[in-house]
């Protein structure tokens, strides 16, 4: 499946702006057929958006279940012989679509896109009543996980992850149109022989159709070309894609007379080399933030200001680097990333599967995390499935250079290692270029892991002087430094992909203690002199770019207040320390 694009020979239109909507509260509207007739009693709703902030009302944040979106589309007359398609950015987390009352198709994953075929069911010249069915529930059986529980107060929707269970259409939507016989995928793989760059590429033709590829430089020469449906194209003098220097050739694919694909491509190459961390053959040092997508009132919708803000201050801070914690992010941002030689980690949405953490949800103890009535073989299909759309969806951008298939799960037992050992192989059969991780967590310490000899690379989540001996950094510094020491002897690159402070803006004291600003730059300090100390440390991503929203709880203030800039992208203290740090480690470089 490819992203609808533009050009001499596809169409695509946005279908995003105001959609009717109704929340099924009483969980009725399959039964009463709400699909069959214009949704009665709607509402208008954003697309893209979360729809909980928006509602203004208790039952936004409440609710478990379906949410019912409809808008009319009209097929332009000039796509008649065409290939229709419509084609989710993401919904969260599970969509059923019906064009004209009929259900034409559904898809699991709150964050992967999926494309559904119209032809013969949009008529060109003619309106569809397009429906889709949100439904935000989370099982030990999707991925992330969840459980829902009865109350005398109705459904209530319980999750081991620490960031808010947004629900709703959070990407655009795109009505596309292309030649019945076209380009379905393309797999590009770069490589580097001195000043030489390597690209091959494999192109799936969705019908009958020779395939010829060209390969341009960002000032439009045509630099290499080739045909067949697979090819090797060889670049002289390659200009790679580096850390810092997003440079980008586009490769054009025309199949036949009838259909053509572009494609940006950066040519560097990835390599994890004992305890170093290679791109282009050169050691990278990942500085930069954990992130989510996050904002007031929009919830998880895409947002291009709000994202285009958010790598300004990446840039002003010094930033090289981030991790999509917790789940696939918009495919805008990986596309800025690669435009502007951002280096991304990429994660799957399996967050959560560790019945250890409460993560805010305290409710929803007392289950074992890998059993047959929890997280079990078939939770395991839905996570495969999950790693594959991710790899299926960003295998060609260039910016991502690692992939994290889990954020802090159960690791120290052999049920974790049965559950997790295949879906590293799924991992690297779908993508054996990139190397691949998952995130540990302090449960699962050094010694007691049993999935980290399956990464490639460490990644490690600590917060010594925070959940543990809280404001005392010394005794943080001395745990910190005592259990990396035993990582680095695994000889593997290690990446501490999270810590942090909660911090309240405004909240200050000359003794720095936990919640004030002082506090949060004296725990980063803490943390960046053990890194400074440890040559296998490749990375420090800090725990968290921006204050978040999760669901409510005694140890979260209106959210989690970890980040370095607030909810609105205000800075606390400690970002201009952090950029005093990472500014010379980029002058330096
Ligand atoms: C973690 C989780 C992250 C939480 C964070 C915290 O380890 O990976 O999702 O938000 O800790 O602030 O507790």
């Amino acid at each position: 499946m490819l992203r609808p694009q533009d050009n001499a020979k596809r169409e695509r239109r946005r279908l995003d702006g105001l959609w009717r909507f109704r929340l099924d509260v009483d969980g009725v509207g399959r039964r009463d057929g709400w699909a069959e007739r214009p949704l009665e009693g709607a509402r208008q709703m954003a697309v893209p958006a979360s729809y909980n902030d928006i509602l203004a009302e208790p039952i936004g944040r409440l609710h478990v279940g379906s949410a019912w979106y409809e808008t009319d589309v009209w097929i332009p007359a000039g796509w008649a012989g065409r290939r229709i398609a419509v084609y989710f950015e993401s919904v969260t987390h599970h969509a059923t679509v019906w064009a004209d009352g009929a259900v034409v198709g559904e898809h699991t994953g709150g964050y992967t896109p999926f494309e559904i075929d119209l032809t013969g069911v949009a008529v060109p010249g003619a309106v569809v009543r397009l429906t889709v069915e949100v439904d935000n529930t989370l099982t030990f059986q999707t991925i992330p996980i969840g459980v829902v529980v009865d109350t005398a107060h109705g459904k209530r929707q319980r999750y081991w992850h620490d960031f808010f269970n947004y629900s709703g259409i959070h990407r655009s939507v795109w009505l596309a149109a292309s030649d019945p016989v076209r380009l379905d995928d393309v797999t590009v793989v770069t490589d580097l022989d001195g000043t030489t760059g390597i690209v091959r590429y494999a192109a799936r033709v969705d019908g009958d159709a020779d395939v010829r590829a060209t390969l341009r430089d960002s000032a439009g020469a045509v630099v290499a070309e080739a045909s067949g449906a697979e090819g090797v194209l060889e670049v002289a003098d390659v200009h790679a894609w580096a850390p810092g220097d997003g440079y980008l050739y586009e490769l054009a694919l025309e199949v036949g007379a009838v259909d053509e694909y572009r494609l940006p491509v950066g040519i560097r190459t990835v390599r994890v080399d004992g305890t170093r961390f290679l791109i282009n053959g050169e050691p990278f040092r990942f500085r930069g933030f954990a992130m989510h997508e996050d904002i007031a009132v929009i919830g998880k919708g895409h947002n291009d200001a709000y994202m285009l803000h958010d790598f300004a201050l990446l840039e002003w801070i010094g930033a090289n680097s981030i991790r999509t914690s917790h789940y696939p992010y918009s495919e805008e941002v990986l596309d800025y990333a690669d435009r502007h030689g951002i280096v991304v980690i990429d994660e799957t949405a399996a967050v959560g599967l560790n019945m250890g953490i409460g993560g805010g949800v305290f409710g929803a103890q007392g289950y074992e995390t890998y059993s047959e009535s929890t997280i079990n073989a078939s939770t395991r299909d839905v996570h495969a499935q999950a790693i594959r759309e991710l790899v299926a969806r960003d295998k060609n951008h260039p910016s991502v250079v690692l992939w994290s298939i889990a954020n802090e799960p159960e690791s120290h037992t052999e049920a974790a290692e049965e559950y997790f050992a295949p879906l590293f192989d799924v991992c690297r059969n779908a993508d054996p270029t990139r190397p691949v991780g998952f995130v540990n967590v302090v449960l699962a310490p050094h010694g007691e892991c049993r999935l980290a000899q399956y990464s490639d690379v460490i990644m490690i989540n600590r917060y010594y002087g925070w959940y543990h001996d809280p404001g005392d950094l010394p005794i943080a510094e001395d745990q910190l430094e005592a259990e990396l020491r035993g990582w680095a002897t695994e000889g593997k690159p290690i990446i501490m992909t999270e810590y942090g402070a909660d911090t309240m803006p405004g909240l200050h004291s000359v003794i720095p203690s936990p919640w004030t600003e002082e506090f949060q730059t004296e725990f980063l300090a803490t943390y960046h002199r053990v890194f400074d100390r440890i040559e296998a440390i490749v990375g420090e991503q800090v725990w968290v770019f921006a204050d978040f929203a999760t669901t409510g709880g005694t140890m979260r203030v209106g959210g989690n207040r970890k980040g370095v800039f607030t909810r609105d992208r205000q800075p606390k203290a400690a970002a201009f320390a952090l950029r005093e740090r990472w500014r010379a480690k980029m002058d330096a470089e």
